[in-house]
């Protein structure tokens, strides 16, 4: 009898603090500007946001102690599109086995109130079935189908029996008309060993689907991998890429030195194709994942036009500590139709938070910041340019 009444207690309190978290609003971080975007106060989605009903035996009899059988260690990188008028993101989910798996949380709003759908996505295997899989980048293709492309791992065939960590990251595909049926099609063949942050351009380009890569000879160094790929390909169905172009080279003693990566697809505007990218150097304290914006030609995608110096967004305050610190990935944002964009960002592979912007001022700053000098020399001479512009303006102002 008391067993019981503790067992309900305890899933009491669990229910309503669970339910206070999804119900929390999530205010503008006010005590951050940089006139850019806006950062909130709180992560938009934890491991504490997924549903209770994934991790909890609630039967008293099967779980007397209502222990949390199927626990979550992480909710981060997450896809992200408009769907039925509402903003859904497609979260990696890591359980405690270290699986990561894929699930849609809704939010009217895109800021805050995000919940889990009532089931994770069942995402069929392949032949060669995948150990784990995560980052999946959602696509509406002008074709007319969504396309989720993700990392599909797998332990490295080669590799000796004592060697238990060697993988073999490529790229993942499904299809879907309405996020619930994932239709699974082969994997991506590239002519790259390894592939992780392959995205699809979102419109055909010259009568072919076009994809960006990111071609890679290890599981974690890049190695002879350039940076960011362009490769096209006739069809989804059997997908195999032509040749890989680096549009986005890595560059010594810059954010991307040590390897890079396309974010979502990037979002047309009027003028240009808006990009967003994770750049990684290494540092004595490990690898530190920042993320740069830059913008292509609107009829050639692969050609860069505009490129700000440094970085968009890096890991502050708690931003810096997780699983993996020093990390901010992304893999999802949204653009509404009165030109705001929700950033969806992950922190230290942990969490997922939001920031908010607007095309008008992420092309200005694309278009208006100076490009990286390379020299500490250039560097000085941006700021005196700088300086001398806010003098002469501030003498004018005078003046009038
Ligand atoms: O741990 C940081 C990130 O590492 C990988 O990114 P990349 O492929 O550029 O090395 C991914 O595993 C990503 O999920 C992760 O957030």
């Amino acid at each position: 009898m008391k067993k019981t009444s503790t067992f309900t207690s305890r899933l009491k309190s669990l229910r309503r603090t669970h339910e206070k978290l999804l119900k929390r609003k999530n205010p503008v971080d006010t005590t951050w500007y940089n006139g850019l975007y806006e950062r909130y106060q709180y992560p938009v989605i934890s491991a504490a946001h997924v549903p209770l009903e994934w991790r909890y035996d609630f039967n008293p009899k099967t779980n007397p102690f209502l222990i949390e059988r199927l626990g979550v260690n992480a909710a981060f990188n997450a896809g992200a599109m408009e769907w039925n008028g509402k903003i859904i993101v497609c979260v990696r989910v890591e359980g405690w086995d270290r699986k990561s798996f894929f699930a849609i949380a809704e939010s009217a709003n895109g800021t805050d109130h995000f919940r889990f759908w009532d089931r994770p996505c069942v995402i069929p295997e392949t032949g060669d079935p995948d150990a784990n899989v995560y980052d999946m980048r959602l696509v509406k293709h002008e074709d007319g189908w969504v396309y989720g492309l993700f990392c599909t791992e797998r332990r490295d065939p080669k590799a000796a029996p004592s060697d238990q960590s060697s993988a073999v990251a490529q790229c993942g595909l499904v299809r879907t008309r309405d996020l619930k049926q994932w239709e699974r099609l082969p994997d991506i063949k590239t002519p790259s060993a390894q592939q992780r942050n392959v995205v699809l351009h979102p419109e055909f380009v010259g009568g072919k689907y076009a994809l960006y890569t990111r071609p890679q000879d290890g599981f974690i160094d890049t190695g002879s991998g350039g940076g960011i790929g362009w490769a096209f390909c006739d069809s989804m169905e059997n997908a195999s890429t032509g040749q890989e172009s680096i549009i986005d080279r890595r560059a010594y003693h810059t954010v991307n030195e040590l390897k890079n990566g396309q974010g979502p697809a990037p979002l047309k505007t009027g003028e240009g194709w808006l990009h967003l990218a994770h750049g990684v150097r290494n540092t004595a304290a490990g690898l530190r994942y920042v993320l740069y914006l830059f913008l292509t030609d609107l009829k050639n995608p692969a050609r860069i036009i505009a490129k700000p110096q440094g970085y968009f967004i890096a890991p502050v305050g708690e931003e810096r500590v997780g699983d993996v610190s020093n990390v901010v990935f992304s893999n999802g944002w949204v653009c509404k139709k009165d030109g705001t964009v929700l950033i969806y960002y992950a922190s230290s592979d942990t969490r997922l938070h939001v920031a908010t912007s607007s095309i008008a001022r992420l092309l200005d700053y694309v278009k208006n910041t100076p490009a990286d000098g390379l020299r500490s020399a250039a560097s000085v001479q941006q700021r005196l340019a700088l300086i001398q512009a806010n003098a002469a303006s501030a003498k004018k102002r005078k003046k009038s």
